[in-house]
């Protein structure tokens, strides 16, 4: 503290100092500002180390989940400037997402039963790794409502891809990477029938219902997930929760908790406990071990069922080729997080005060040795809680969520009751610090804190009520994240943002550095499937064509026209308008869109995008570009003239 108090004296003196030598005015007086904000020499330094001066730029980019706006928010570190929304699961209007003909095909891909599903749920986002460490080139979130996955390209921070889980009915325990992305894992969360043909009553939850994990096979190269070579694992109707993947010493194999194993029926209307009490009725739950690269050699030996053409192994089949093992955990814990080195496994206990802290070596012992306790009802076996436990640790009330440190054996954990994060020391099972935080901690952050090797430096806490911390806008409240400076020995409190879009469960941090994004696509470049789009022209070449009461415009945008300047169409068209921009210049972006049809396109340099509607109602419409992109902007337009037939 006294270090503190010297730096931040220091630093006031030397801002002071300057400020003094070169202007007279008080207000320009570090100390006189100080005081007219009421600001401490605490917040001073605060404010030095989230500052960043116009012209400098941050040193990680966080992506976080949107919650129920199915969106993924991104903002920079430490300076909490949000950077961008990429529309995910839910229309965005200013990246034309659901607008243009090339995006609504993805959120298409996320229609579930022949029904269009235009929000999510979004949970957990996932950054592609290589050899366990953050390569910064996809990123994967999971929508727990609809249950589905989508793929994001992070060379243009666009949704490329959704997949339909085809056997969840809901899933949390996702999206989380193998250590070279070879999968991306979801579990499920509320059991249901996998097939979802026929109708079963609760009652039959033991013998009807499922959970399960889903492995889908992504392909680095193409940048997509490949369904045909994804595949499942059955399992009980406990509730799955989190998930996580083994790394280093664990590679091969991943971690999913459950809740509920009880498999509680319902509820007060039948005379019972309310689904909260059935489902917290004994004191442990199981954590599900699985080697899913064993499981992905028995799908390739065929040993498979198909369920809704998916390749799912039966718990019957996983048992016997030895792919899933079950340990007690204490009570309906929330968080599994695998430490950097993959030795560890850390379940953090929500409804107990404990985290518990398992050894990868001790259980992979019982294994070989086949050492269990028993077998649950559906004959999987048990490992003795005492034969796998390393320690465990007493943090607080409510521990949620685990995140790793730069430094060896350190860990941060949420405390969602007490709102606080502890730090502690997982390797001899000791508190390090706490910190509180305004209020109800969900999930916390810190830097590459998931990958083998975490960068330490800061730490987010993802508060679930943000109460007395912003102005108050109606009962309807932002979230709030706080920036946490973990780079000593004690947590310091540097920044609140209000985030403002949705509950971001979950949120991950890369190196800026590690980023590569475009600055432009290659002309005639369909963004959403990376491919030549059919539309694209050059310049000169821009034409319409009429086939039937099809007509198709291919034109082009550059600073300050776009050609076709009119298009002459009769009423009862379906008209098709392509548009290439042919930019060069960085960030050059014109829009597109055409008076009450509900159609608009962002166009980056490059980019080929298409608009599609039914010109249904006569009279005279304004096209115009939406950007404002030159002095001649709003000269940027053209009409389209709708004629009776
Ligand atoms: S969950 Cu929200 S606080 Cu969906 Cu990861 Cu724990
Ligand atoms: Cu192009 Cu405005």
């Amino acid at each position: 503290m006294k270090q503190f108090n010297k730096q931040a004296t220091s630093l006031l003196l030397a801002a002071g100092m300057g400020l003094a030598a070169t202007a007279a005015w008080s207000a320009d007086n570090l100390a006189d500002v100080l005081k007219a904000r009421g600001l401490s020499q605490q917040d001073l330094l605060a404010a030095a180390k989230t500052y960043v001066p116009t012209g400098k730029r941050d040193e990680f980019v966080a992506f976080s989940s949107g919650g129920q706006s199915g969106q993924v928010i991104v903002y920079s570190i430490p300076s909490m400037r949000i950077l961008k929304y990429i529309g995910v699961f839910t229309p965005e209007p200013w990246q034309g997402y659901g607008f243009d003909e090339s995006s609504k095909k993805v959120l298409a891909q996320g229609r579930i039963d022949g029904k269009d599903i235009t929000w999510g749920d979004t949970h957990h986002p996932a950054i592609s790794e290589t050899n366990g460490e953050y390569d910064g080139q996809f990123l994967f979130i999971n929508d727990k409502a609809n249950p589905r996955l989508a793929v994001i390209d992070l060379r243009d921070f666009e949704t490329k891809q959704i997949v339909v889980n085809p056997i969840f009915k809901s899933e949390h325990g996702g999206a989380f990477v193998t250590t070279n992305t070879e999968y991306v894992i979801e579990a499920a969360q509320y059991p249901a029938p996998l097939e979802n043909k026929k109708f079963y009553p609760l009652e039959e939850m033991n013998e009807k219902y499922r959970g399960g994990v889903t492995y889908w096979k992504f392909d680095r190269k193409e940048g997509r997930i490949v369904t045909k070579d994804s595949f499942s694992l059955e399992l009980p109707p406990y509730w799955q929760d989190l998930s996580d993947a083994g790394k280093g010493a664990s590679e091969g194999w991943s971690f999913t908790n459950s809740f509920c194993s009880e498999r509680y029926v319902g509820g007060i209307e039948k005379g019972r406990p309310p689904y909260e009490a059935g489902c917290s009725a004994k004191d442990t739950d199981y954590l599900h071990v699985i080697n899913w690269k064993k499981a992905a050699e028995v799908v390739k030996a065929g040993k498979a069922k198909k369920i809704n053409g998916h390749d799912v192994i039966s718990i019957e089949t996983a048992v016997k080729e030895g792919l899933l093992y079950l340990i007690p955990e204490p009570k309906s814990p929330h968080g599994v997080d695998v430490t950097p080195d993959g030795k560890h496994i850390v379940v953090a206990g929500k409804l107990d005060t404990h985290v518990s802290v398992y050894s990868f070596e001790k259980i992979q012992a019982a294994i070989k040795a086949g050492k269990f306790e028993s077998k649950d009802a559906y004959g999987i076996p048990v490992i003795g809680m005492k034969d796998a436990l390393h320690t465990q640790v007493s943090l607080g009330l409510g521990p949620l969520h685990t995140q790793y440190d730069s430094k060896a054996c350190v860990a941060y954990t949420s405390l969602y009751v007490d709102s606080q994060v502890a730090k502690w020391n997982y390797c001899e099972g000791k508190v390090l610090d706490k910190i509180s935080v305004h209020y109800n901690i969900g999930h916390l952050m810190t830097m590459e804190g998931d990958s083998t090797k975490p960068a330490g430096k800061y730490l987010v806490a993802l508060n679930k009520l943000s109460i007395d911390r912003f102005v108050p806008v109606g009962p309807l409240q932002p979230q709030s994240h706080q920036l946490i400076d973990i780079s000593g020995d004690k947590m310091q409190l540097l920044y609140d943002m209000p985030l403002p879009l949705g509950e971001p469960h979950y949120v991950v941090a890369i190196d800026a550095k590690k980023l590569k994004p475009a600055v432009r696509y290659k002309v005639g470049t369909d963004s959403r499937t990376d491919k030549p789009h059919p539309g694209a022209v050059r310049a000169g070449e821009e034409k319409i064509v009429r086939k039937g009461n099809k007509v198709e415009v291919f034109g082009t945008l550059i600073r300050s026209h776009i050609t076709p300047e009119t298009i002459d169409v009769e009423v009862g068209d379906e008209v098709t308008i392509n548009l290439t921009n042919l930019e060069r210049a960085q960030d050059e972006t014109h829009g597109f869109t055409v008076s009450t049809y509900n159609v608009h396109a962002s166009v980056e340099p490059g980019k080929t995008v298409a608009v599609k509607f039914k010109a249904d109602k006569e009279g005279v419409y304004p096209y115009y570009c939406t950007e404002f992109c030159s002095a001649l902007h709003l000269e940027m337009m053209g009409y389209m003239l709708v004629k009776p037939k």
